[in-house]
């Protein structure tokens, strides 16, 4: 089904809908030329199948059922099989960005031969023509979704394919291995000696070191992927989106002395300690009293239940009320700072009442208003996300839920390898589990995987990539 479906030439709008400077249709496969001869005329009248790869020219597109008629003025940009992205041939027109413009281009490459192009199939043909494996195709949708810095740098390395060499000089190690296994179960008269053994250990037990440092990498991964997500919650009136606004250096959320000013949850990107944030404003409502305000409400519980870190924010000015203790009951149990706010103010609250409910969490003073105590809660939060470890930003990082299911399939099987060697089983169980952590590599690399897999990895692409 797949040499059937390579041999076509596909074409899709590569840039978001809307409007914009610049949009690009991308075309590839082998008629990509012809395609590109029957709609575009260059500026010097020469075919753009006569240009050079890596060449950009103006001119115009043309739509030949309407007399020539002129749809955009454009740049043709040609990349030839196979130094191209999909490595075939492959053109790109870049027109003005706008949604007829974009689409009639379209319209004229299906005409002229192509189909439209399924999600991800660019990808997924670079995939398929050997350009690049299964991790540098995903590296590309990374890329393409990263929201923080340190994810898109990871990604980029992946797609530089740091990830494939170093899943490749695991397999290295267990291929010798398996070799080494299987030549003494075929030849039994070369009976295995000492330091063959030791050897064959020794490469287990590295195989196993790096896939355990490479799942290592997932803890922080996620925190790199989507940032953490730290939820400021509390009654009206606490100071919840002023503290937000010190967060982001930027008044983003508006604040006022009226109660319930915040009515929609608001959520910001940020990095504090260069460590990626996902800061969630709630609103402080707890009686709605319509429906937009029972939406809030639910939002609000909502982002509480997916927190990684929720400030309960506290005024301090103010004594503990029902509403605080409403809160204090739905947030109880989760993983809590508690924020003590307005200690510019005088003090009424009972400290001791919210230590009572929320024995193990951290109370810190802090002003929104006057910046004060900020520096020491940033601190706490970030310690509190890495469980009071650094953050260390390596070079490869794992945090795709499938490349962490195979490897740590490849990990048990090494274990058992291990202890089958330990407790000197027959070679062929060695053998066997060997076998299975190799195949485990082999997924996540795209060596070996099954079409419904590779079909379910790309669907989630955007159409153009
Ligand atoms: N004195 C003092 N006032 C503060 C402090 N932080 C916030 N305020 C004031 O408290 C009032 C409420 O602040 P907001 O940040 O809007 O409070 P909120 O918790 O987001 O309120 P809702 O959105 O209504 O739930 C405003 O008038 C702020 O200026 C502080 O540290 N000290
Ligand atoms: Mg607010």
């Amino acid at each position: 089904m797949y040499q059937e479906s390579l041999k076509d030439t596909i074409a899709a709008i590569s840039t978001p809908p809307g409007q914009g400077g610049i949009g690009i249709v991308r075309i590839s496969g082998k008629e990509s030329l012809n395609i590109a001869d029957k709609i575009f005329v260059a500026k010097n009248n020469k075919k753009p199948s006569s240009f050079r790869t890596y060449s950009v020219h103006y001119g115009k597109v043309f739509d030949l059922n309407k007399d020539a008629q002129i749809v955009d003025e454009a740049l043709i940009i040609l990349m030839k099989s196979p130094k191209s992205y999909t490595a075939e041939d492959v053109v790109e027109i870049s027109c003005h960005g706008g949604s007829a413009s974009l689409k009639k281009i379209l319209s004229l490459a299906l005409e002229s031969g192509a189909r439209l192009a399924q999600p991800g199939e660019f990808t997924k043909r670079a995939f398929l023509n050997g350009r690049m494996d299964l991790t540098q195709a995903e590296a590309v949708l990374d890329i393409i979704q990263a929201k923080t810095e340190a994810f898109l740098r990871t990604s980029v390395n992946q797609l530089k394919g740091e990830l494939t060499l170093e899943l490749e000089s695991i397999r290295e190690l267990l291929m010798d291995s398996y070799v080494e296994i299987e030549a003494i179960v075929n030849f039994p008269e070369d009976d295995i000696d000492a330091s063959s053994r030791q050897g064959l250990m020794v490469r287990i037990d590295d195989a196993i070191q790096k896939v355990n440092t490479l799942l290592l990498s997932s803890d922080q991964g996620r925190i790199m992927k989507e940032g953490a997500k730290v939820v400021i919650c509390g009654k009206p009136n606490v100071g919840k989106s002023s503290l937000l606004n010190v967060f982001l250096r930027m008044p983003r959320a508006i604040v006022s002395e009226v109660k319930g000013t915040t009515r929609d949850t608001i959520e910001e990107s940020a990095q504090i300690k260069g460590i990626p944030l996902q800061l969630v404003d709630t609103a402080g409502i707890l009686r709605p009293r319509n429906s937009i305000e029972k939406e809030a409400v639910r939002r609000s519980h909502l982002n509480i239940d997916e927190a990684d870190l929720i400030l309960f924010m506290i005024d301090i000015s103010d004594r503990i009320s029902k509403e605080d203790q409403q809160i204090i009951d739905k947030i109880k149990g989760k993983n809590i700072i508690v924020v003590l706010n307005k200690s510019d103010k005088r003090v009424r609250v009972d400290v001791e009442k919210i230590r009572k409910h929320l024995s193990d969490s951290l109370q810190i003073k802090v002003s929104a208003l006057c910046k004060d105590g900020i520096d020491i809660l940033e601190e706490n939060i970030v310690k509190n996300i890495l469980h009071g470890k650094e953050f260390q930003e390596s070079k490869i990082v794992i945090s795709n839920v499938r490349q962490i299911e195979s490897l740590k399939k490849c990990l048990l099987a090494l274990q058992k390898a291990k202890h089958h060697f330990l407790n000197q089983l027959s070679l062929e169980f060695i053998s066997e589990e060997i076998k299975l952590a190799v195949d485990s590599l082999d997924k996540i690399t795209g060596k070996s995987i099954s079409q419904d897999l590779l079909d379910k990895i790309f669907s989630s692409f955007c159409i153009g990539k």
